[in-house]
């Protein structure tokens, strides 16, 4: 078993319950474990910013699955939430499962780069990630504690 680490977010309908089913759908993925998540955080639009706030979280999973068999798992669960590619980069969706690190792994191919090569950037993905591995060591990039402390995060807020 390997542990991983998912990126939750969304920004239409009703997110709360998107992201709490789609923490149940990652506990229900075969040979799949869901160990930990975090606090669900409302963070300000990133990258294009005429859009609604997302809510945000970050998961811990134990798996057998490959990375390649991971990623498309978690693409089933984010049809099977009806989310609808329109093919505008970074804009408004339903729910969005990103696989941001595997222990041990770094990879980049056609479909998947892993460490995902934008959490240094991203206050969203940072935060929530901090709630469960302050010390991971994300290579080429940093350790999380770190990597928080260089971001603008006043922005992103706990959802009671
Ligand atoms: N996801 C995006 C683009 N911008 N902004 C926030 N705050 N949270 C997200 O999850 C997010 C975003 C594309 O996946
Ligand atoms: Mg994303
Ligand atoms: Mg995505």
């Amino acid at each position: 078993m390997t542990r991983a680490f998912v990126a939750l977010g969304g920004n239409l309908g009703d997110t709360r319950a998107a992201l709490r089913k789609a923490l149940d759908a990652l506990d229900a993925l075969p040979h799949t474990r869901l160990v930990a998540h975090s606090r669900f955080y409302r963070t300000p639009p990133w990258g294009l910013r005429e859009q609604p706030p997302f809510l945000n979280a970050v998961a811990a999973l134990e798996t057998a699955l490959g990375p390649h068999a991971l990623l498309d798992a978690l693409l089933g669960i984010e049809r099977a939430a009806g989310r609808v590619r329109d093919g505008e980069r970074w804009g408004p969706r339903t729910l969005d499962l990103d696989l941001l690190h595997v222990d041990g792994v770094v990879l980049e191919d056609q479909r998947l780069t892993l460490p995902h090569p934008r959490i240094a950037e991203r206050a969203f993905v940072l935060l929530p990630l901090a709630e469960l591995a302050p010390d991971l060591e994300l290579p080429g990039q940093g350790r999380v504690e770190a990597l928080l402390a260089a971001v603008d995060h006043a922005g992103c807020v706990v959802e009671p």
